[in-house]
């Protein structure tokens, strides 16, 4: 096979950079290891950044978002059981939308199969090659039979455990990273919210946040030990951990579990972007911890850079973008990363920490909910940057 863009991975990265690309008469193939029905129903990120929804809209996937997404113009912090509002609109006149990620890749993967594909899922064994040369080649197995994919350049969309990154010569990338002493776990249930809008909320017990994917389902998450096993968490405990940390503020509402497991928190970075021809986006070449509600957006931020960059390369033969797309994604990456560990360190209980510490995070949550100045830097940053 021949393609101008060889896209490994059908995650958000993948799927919206083929979107971009067939808008711009750029071929593309993408190969995806798991079956479809696998990535559409992973459950995972639920906030789109203001930018992120209008550019999903732009693009010609938003309409299913439009009538079931969620608009929310501010968010709630609990400082052990008091709410105070953030208010978006106020503050910088933006909202997020809340619309489940298996949600938008359901709604990519339709529009790339009208858009004529190609999507080839379960495949196997997937390797790049010949990064350095002009004619960088996939190799993988589809349906038994070995295939390769001559390409003029390679998107590594393939996610943290993807094959793109690890196949940097050694020495060339620099890893930045940080892990974190816990975990989230996370619950879907078939109960409504506990308030329109999501609660972060701070406690003496430990982090918990209350978010939902309608008015019928919510999304939960307990901030947890980082090795813990989920089989310690019977539902019981789960819910009087869920009630004890939204302290009395709010009523929560208990229904059927739909699904629950355990994420691990971590920040990671890996510089350059790029090797050769070949080009890493979205998770494949850094995680935040999800406090920040970054991952998906920075993806989409990554893929329309590059797109821009091919763009640049066949329609006006330059490819200055290209050389830069990995400082240009870079900027806003460490701002998505410093944001996310931020609301980190703010929001979580670490083991070993002292009175002073916890008196620390108290006065800055107070400050950051009564000064307009701080609420607005941190409104600024959760509905998302502007794109550059
Ligand atoms: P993905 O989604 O991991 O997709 C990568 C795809 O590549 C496939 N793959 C391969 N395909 C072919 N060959 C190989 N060798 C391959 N190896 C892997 C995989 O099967 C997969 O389909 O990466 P992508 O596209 O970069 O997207 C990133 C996002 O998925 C991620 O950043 C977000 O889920 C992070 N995240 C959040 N992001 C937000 O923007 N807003 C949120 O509210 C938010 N909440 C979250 C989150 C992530 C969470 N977890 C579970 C990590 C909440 C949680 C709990
Ligand atoms: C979610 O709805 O799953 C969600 C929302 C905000 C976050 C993380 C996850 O910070």
């Amino acid at each position: 096979m021949r393609t101008q863009v060889g896209i490994i991975g059908a995650g958000p990265a993948g799927l919206m950079l083929a979107r971009l690309l067939h808008l711009q008469g750029i071929e593309s193939i993408i190969i995806e290891n798991r079956s479809r029905d696998y990535i559409e129903n992973r459950v995972r990120a639920g906030l789109i950044e203001h930018w992120a929804a209008d550019l999903l809209a732009d693009v010609g996937v938003g309409e299913r978002m439009k009538r079931e997404g969620l608009l929310h113009w501010g968010i709630n912090i609990g400082i052990n059981g008091d709410l105070h509002r953030i208010d978006f609109q106020k503050l910088v006149n933006k909202r997020v939308t809340i619309y489940g990620q298996q949600e938008v890749v359901k709604d990519l993967v339709a529009r790339r199969l009208a858009d004529g594909g190609p999507l080839l899922f379960e495949v196997d064994g997937v390797g790049v090659h010949d990064l350095t040369s002009e004619r960088p080649k996939i190799r993988f197995t589809h349906e038994g039979r070995a295939q390769e994919i001559e390409c003029d350049f390679i998107a590594g969309c393939d996610g943290f455990h993807g094959i793109c990154r690890p196949s940097f010569p050694e020495g060339v990338p620099k890893v930045f990273e940080r892990d974190y002493p816990f975990g989230w776990l996370g619950i879907l249930t078939e109960s409504p919210p506990a308030d329109h809008e999501l609660i972060y909320s701070y406690t003496d017990r430990g982090f918990a946040l209350y978010t939902m994917r309608s008015p019928t389902i919510s999304r939960l998450y307990l901030q947890c030990d980082h090795d813990e096993d989920i089989d310690n968490w019977s539902d019981a405990r789960i819910w009087d951990e869920l009630h004890k940390r939204l302290g009395g503020a709010r009523k929560l509402v208990e229904g059927t579990m739909l699904q629950k497991g355990i994420t691990p928190m971590r920040s990671f970075v890996v510089e350059p972007m790029q090797h050769g021809r070949l080009f890493l986006a979205g998770d494949s070449a850094h995680i935040v911890p999800p406090t920040g509600a970054k991952g998906m957006n920075l993806a989409f931020a990554d893929v329309m850079m590059l797109s821009r960059a091919l763009e640049g390369f066949y329609k006006a033969k330059n490819s200055d973008k290209l050389g830069g797309y990995s400082a240009a994604c870079l900027r806003r990456v460490w701002y998505a990363q410093r944001f996310s560990w931020w609301m980190t360190q703010l929001m979580h209980s670490f083991p070993h920490e002292t009175p002073f510490d916890r008196r620390r995070q108290i006065s800055d949550l107070g400050y950051l909910t009564s000064s307009e100045a701080a609420s607005r830097m941190l409104a600024e940053q959760y509905v998302g940057l502007p794109l550059d």
